[in-house]
């Protein structure tokens, strides 16, 4: 089983990312912290487990935290352990060889443990510390899932597991050091809670320790997400070889923990961000009549990405939006793919099996609030048992997890479809089959039973 990244970091060209790992089953227990390196965060060796838990303040496991790149250049890890007395403490590792650039030996502090709960802090819920980042004073600063100053919090969710706590420059695209003290960024607040991450912008005073949000979607529901779909306990890091910030996530199973052990796994990694790997692209243009199931062909339909957009010229014969509908995910679940409408449902057919009987459809409904000509989705990408789909220009993603048992590898298919009562054009269609990423292992890890 594996489960959240923890301290996903670029140390010496080499992309380190570690995550929580279960080496017995496929079901969580045993925690430990997996560790496996890159140098361009497609193709991925594993390496020995970086932590175990074998100490008094870990032995009932190594759980979430995060790696910090001292000035010095050293990296240290700072993660949550579950005590003999199963108390949640904070530990810190260091490298047994900063020199080695692939990390492959940590050493447990002999201070650790470093943090316990105080009083008034619940022993169960005090976990999972962010990046830290450094002060104008010279004290470094962690967040926490609990603290009696927190630095934001809220009467309404529960607590927040894997916090993350990051600047984003708001005059360019590239990325912002954890410790940057630049006046241009804003800061980006991330909570993990009911299975979503969470996230608010807003203004980090580092002199004061003061963060004031923009708009609170703790408070007032304006909810922002990474993710509406299967996308939990995610970490960012900044990439400094490429001045980019990269957003690490677990994508958990849908399927159930019977499946999962027959299976013998569960849980994946899932980056996000642009990967530059080499893609062959088929772009057409065309007309999608009512009823056609166009194939995207020329391609490798089980794992590719795919950008399309419609251009929709009878937009006034759209459906009315009813103003009950609030809920878009059980408004997706009554109007399915196969409920005919008006102006769709139109989209995209991924992992469709050639007799159909199998298909996972990324689709596209308009319901008239205000008439856009054009609608698109800007990007799909498919990867065997994962769909991550983008809407709103980029802005909002769902990610959803795919079980085929016939649309897999060569038998998955790829379909532009229509099941409106007009025809729609499809204005760009593009797609790329992704490069087979080459997983190794130079470790004696056992397969999970
Ligand atoms: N999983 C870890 C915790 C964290 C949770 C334990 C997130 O540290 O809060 O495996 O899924």
């Amino acid at each position: 089983m594996i489960q959240s990244a923890t301290g996903p970091m670029y140390y010496k060209g080499v992309y380190h990312l570690f995550y929580q790992y279960n080496p017995y089953a496929a079901v969580w227990g045993n925690i430990s912290w997996a560790h496996s390196i890159s140098y361009d965060l497609v193709n991925w060796i594993h390496l020995d487990n970086a932590l175990s838990p074998d100490d008094p303040f870990d032995i009932n496991g190594c759980w979430s935290g995060s790696t910090t790149v001292l000035p010095d250049g050293k990296p240290v890890i700072l993660y949550t352990g579950s005590d003999t007395m199963n108390r949640q403490v904070q530990n810190l590792a260091e490298p047994k060889n900063v020199s080695d650039p692939l990390l492959r030996e940590w050493v447990k502090s002999a201070h650790n443990p470093l943090m316990t709960p105080v009083d008034g802090i619940d022993p169960k819920s005090f976990r999972d510390p962010t990046t830290a980042w450094l002060g104008p004073d010279g004290l470094w600063r962690v967040l926490d899932s609990r603290s009696k100053e927190p630095l934001h919090s809220s009467t309404r969710t529960g607590m927040w597991e894997c916090p993350d706590f990051y600047p984003v420059s708001i005059d360019g695209k590239d990325g912002v050091d954890t410790s940057s003290l630049d006046k241009s960024t804003k800061h980006v607040l991330k909570v993990s809670f009911n299975d979503c991450d969470h996230y608010v912008l807003g203004n980090y005073m580092p002199v004061t320790d003061n963060f004031s949000v923009d708009s609170d979607f703790l408070e007032n529901g304006s909810d922002l997400r990474y993710d509406y779909g299967k996308f939990y306990a995610s970490k960012t890091f900044f990439d400094s070889g490429k001045k980019r910030r990269i957003l690490w996530g677990w994508i958990p199973e849908s399927d159930s923990t019977t499946d999962d052990i027959e299976k013998g796994w569960s849980g994946l990694q899932w980056k996000r961000s642009r990967c530059s790997v080499p893609k062959m692209s088929a772009s057409r243009t065309r007309n999608l009549r009512v009823d056609l199931y166009l194939e995207v062909s020329g391609i490798t339909a089980s794992q590719a990405d795919v950008e399309v957009s419609f251009d929709l010229s009878n937009l006034k014969e759209a459906e009315l939006m009813d103003p009950s509908w609030i809920d878009p995910q059980l408004l997706c679940s009554q109007k399915t793919a196969s409920v005919r409408g008006n102006v769709g449902p139109f989209g995209i057919l991924a992992f469709a099996s050639n007799d159909l009987t199998e298909q996972t459809a990324i689709f596209l409904r308009v319901l008239v609030i205000r008439a856009d000509r054009c609608i698109r989705i800007p990007e799909l990408q498919i990867d065997h048992s994962i769909v991550e789909s983008f809407g709103g220009e980029g802005r909002a993603c769902i990610t959803a997890r795919v079980y085929p048992k016939l649309a897999i590898d060569n038998q998955a298919y790829l379909y532009a479809f229509n099941n409106g009562t007009f025809d729609v054009n499809i204005s760009t269609l593009n797609a790329w089959s992704m490069k087979k990423a080459q997983i190794v292992s130079s470790t004696k890890r056992r397969k999970p039973h």
